[in-house]
């Protein structure tokens, strides 16, 4: 028995405990351990055992970072049929997160207990896998079709309470001693002669599902799968529970497993796990920084994105004060979050007392006076540098001494706004996405003078709200809008020689985007990078250069805002319509370019798009303004809906190859020129040495 798993008697009962820091994963010497103490159970004085964990949570599941290798016996199938064969009651006592293979242990013991603020889950898929221990065959058996089909294919957790409810969880503790309650409940399952209630045993009704369930089941999960696999080799898991004995059923799940976790959808999606993870480490900063304490926000403007920024504090009991520049725009501002946190009561995912409660912790004022005392605010006025300096300039004034001033800038220079206080040290960016409420990442962006406390304490309540968060150094667009600019210009590029909007944007979303570069132009509104074009003084004298967005924006074409932009929008379901008018028009400009026009493959396509972006990524690293390139893929999945499953643009790149990616990068050189195609120093030395971004590290 080793230290990671011990197994004592206590009274009558045996206890397995697992400590195996920091969510107790299943790595080969917990399950080892786990064997053998079940082993050694059959033949010892216990009537019953009990499998509970240390620290803060029940078995998270695998250990992930096992994948990809090769496996170490015992397997957990191994282990799971020795609990579930066990001649004594094995009972799970359950506290924090029993996930994937953790509650598919618990699924093979006869019997499950739980502290109420447990949860359970199996997450597989949000890994590009499926259950790969019994768990699409046992949950159907307990929860039915239905239940396990959502349960697995969304990867979501339960709370006890209703994992009870559906059958999964016997007993929901009330106590907070755990281990106690389960030694308790194992006594009263032994002295009341429980049987050995083993879940394979049950049969499911194969009346529960209607003919061509699966089919529809498949049909359902392919719209939503953007490029992933893992959902249809679910539904077919949960089709063999119902068709199959236990046994086959397992056999196939187990096949399946092993498709899924060789796939690289799901190396993919496991390097985003683990990039998530990373991201939120700052190189050089000791993971014993101070950080300062965020007890009150307020936020400079109420605009589009001042109002979910505000919504993300009022989410986590954080009281807002809202500054605007007249009560006309503030309580515009205010009615926006009103009706936002409206609309989810109405969809019943908030309850309206929540709702009340968030409101009442946001106020709003046009007078900076009133804001001496909160720790950190976030300025999120027009995009207008000037204009922010004198806003910092006055927030300097009016800021108690520790707060933190930050800029939701999306392009702008942070240095320079610091400079515009006598504080520079308390300055930083925190650039959120829209809908800021909604989107995941948060870049935050370290200034030249920013301090370690200010860094650390931003990450921190960027997790606190919710958010992923990466890091960036000053530059203009900082990580995700500079890698946008190539992907966008090509975009439009890719008219000019003979694309059409459809062509070009359902290309990429077949490659997994949430939405093409020319529809999210028309969402974010044309105008926006139209404005953002004209007040540059650096971008190539190139008529074809946006040609297509200047074209549309000049004729009153901005996008949905204006029902109309690349696409025409219907007025009452907002969908994109293919429009004839833009079709000819981008032909009258080819022409008037004197481009020949051509038919373009999907493959070109997707490679003009994504390679100037993975270019322009490898430009960032070089110049240390991203720490890490699995930084960027995080920033890029959770800022851009670049597809889980294709990892971020630098996985993607390292999957393609760098040598192919510079190859190719090399030909368009050749064909478009120099001003648009120039490899970086980085792709070219990495693709020459045959390496990867991942193995690149900065010094
Ligand atoms: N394996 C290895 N490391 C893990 C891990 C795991 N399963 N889960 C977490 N870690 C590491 C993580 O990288 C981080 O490391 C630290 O633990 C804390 O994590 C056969 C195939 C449990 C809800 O998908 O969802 O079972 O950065 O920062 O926010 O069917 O971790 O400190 O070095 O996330 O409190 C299924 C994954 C596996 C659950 C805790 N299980 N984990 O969240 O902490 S597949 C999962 C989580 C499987 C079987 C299949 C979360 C958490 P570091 P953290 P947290
Ligand atoms: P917006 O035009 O919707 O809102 C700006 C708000 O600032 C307006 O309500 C205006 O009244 C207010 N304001 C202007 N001057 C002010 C002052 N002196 N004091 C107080 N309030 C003042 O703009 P937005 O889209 O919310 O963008 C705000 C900032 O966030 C910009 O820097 C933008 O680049 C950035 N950003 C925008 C997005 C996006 O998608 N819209 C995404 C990320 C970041």
């Amino acid at each position: 028995m080793t230290n990671v798993v011990t197994y004592t008697l206590q009274g009558t009962i045996g206890v397995i405990k697992i400590n195996n820091p920091p969510v107790n994963a299943l790595a080969q010497v917990v399950r080892q351990g786990i064997l053998d103490a079940v082993t050694a159970a059959q033949k010892d004085a216990s009537e019953a055992i009990v499998i509970a964990c240390e620290g803060r949570t029940f078995i998270a599941g695998a250990d992930i970072t096992e994948f990809g290798k090769p496996p170490k016996a015992p397997g957990l199938p191994e282990v799971l049929s020795a609990i579930e064969n066990s001649t004594k009651p094995v009972i799970a006592a359950i506290h924090g997160t029993a996930l994937g293979g953790g509650f598919e242990v618990s699924l093979a013991c006869h019997y499950r207990c739980a502290i109420a603020s447990a949860q359970v889950g199996l997450p597989e898929v949000k890994l590009g896998l499926l259950p790969g221990a019994g768990g699409t065959q046992r949950v159907p058996r307990v929860a039915g079709v239905k239940a396990a089909l959502e349960m697995i294919t969304s990867g979501n957790p339960v709370d006890a309470i209703s994992a009870k409810k559906m059958g999964l969880i016997d007993e929901v503790i009330a106590g907070s001693d755990l281990l106690a309650c389960a030694l308790a409940y194992a006594g009263d399952l032994v002295e009341s002669g429980a049987p050995l209630k083993r879940i394979r045993d049950i049969t499911i009704d194969p009346a529960s599902v209607e003919p061509g369930f699966f089919d529809k089941a498949r049909k359902d999960q392919a719209k939503r799968a953007r490029g992933q696999i893992a959902q249809d080799r679910i539904v077919s898991c949960i089709e063999a529970a119902l068709a199959l004995p236990m046994d086959k059923g397992l056999e196939r799940e187990r096949e399946l497993f092993k498709e899924l976790v060789t796939s690289p959808e799901s190396a993919a999606m496991r390097h985003i796990f683990f990039a998530e993870r990373q991201a939120a480490k700052i190189k050089d900063l000791p993971a014993d920084t101070p950080t300062r304490s965020i007890k009150k926000v307020a936020i400079i403007g109420v605009g589009t994105m001042g109002g979910g920024i505000a919504m993300c504090f009022a989410n986590v009991d954080i009281p807002v004060v809202m500054v605007e520049v007249n009560s006309e725009a503030l309580n515009r501002g205010l009615g926006i979050i009103n009706k936002n946190y409206s609309i989810t009561v109405q969809k019943g995912k908030l309850p309206a007392e929540q709702m009340q409660k968030r409101l009442d912790l946001i106020t709003g004022t046009t007078d900076y006076g009133a804001i001496g005392d909160v720790d950190l605010v976030i300025e999120a006025v027009f995009e207008n540098l000037e204009l922010k300096k004198e806003i910092f300039a006055r927030l300097d004034k009016a800021c108690k001494p520790g707060a933190i001033l930050a800029t939701n800038t999306s392009y702008q220079d942070v240095d320079a706004i610091a400079a515009a206080t006598g504080r520079p040290q308390d300055i930083v960016g925190i650039h959120f996405f829209s809908p800021a409420n909604v989107m995941t990442l948060l870049e935050v962006v370290r200034g030249a003078k920013t301090a370690n406390d200010v860094l650390a304490t931003t990450m921190l309540i960027g997790k606190k709200i919710g958010k992923v968060c990466a890091l960036s150094r000053v530059c203009y667009g900082f990580i995700g809008n500079r890698m946008l600019g190539g992907y966008g210009r090509e975009a439009q590029m890719l008219l000019l020689d003979g694309c059409t909007p459809e062509q070009v944007d359902s290309a990429l979303e077949k490659f997994g985007m949430a939405m093409g570069p020319l529809a999210m132009g028309d969402l974010a509104g044309l105008d926006v990078g139209y404005k953002a074009r004209q007040a540059r003084t650096d971008l190539p004298d190139d008529p074809k250069l946006f040609r297509m967005g200047t074209v549309l924006v000049e004729m009153g074409r901005h996008g949905q805002k204006t029902g109309a932009g690349f696409y025409k929008y219907d007025p009452a379901t907002r969908a994109r319509m293919s429009d004839p008018e833009v079709e000819s028009l981008i032909k009258a400009e080819a022409k008037n370019l004197g481009i020949e026009q051509r038919r373009i493959s999907e493959q070109e396509i997707i490679e003009r798009c994504l390679y100037p972006l993975i270019n322009e990524g490898a430009r960032i690293l070089e110049e240390g303004i991203a720490q890490r390139s699995s930084d960027i893929d995080v920033v890029y999945v959770y800022g851009y809906a670049f597809p889980t499953a294709k990892g971020g643009p630098m996985h993607y790149a390292d999957h393609v190859g760098l040598k192919n990616v510079y190859d190719k990068i090399n030909e368009f050189r050749g064909r478009y020129g120099e001003q648009y195609w120039k490899p970086s120093a980085l792709l070219e030395k990495l693709a020459a040495q045959g390496k990867t971004f991942a193995e690149w590290e900065s010094d």
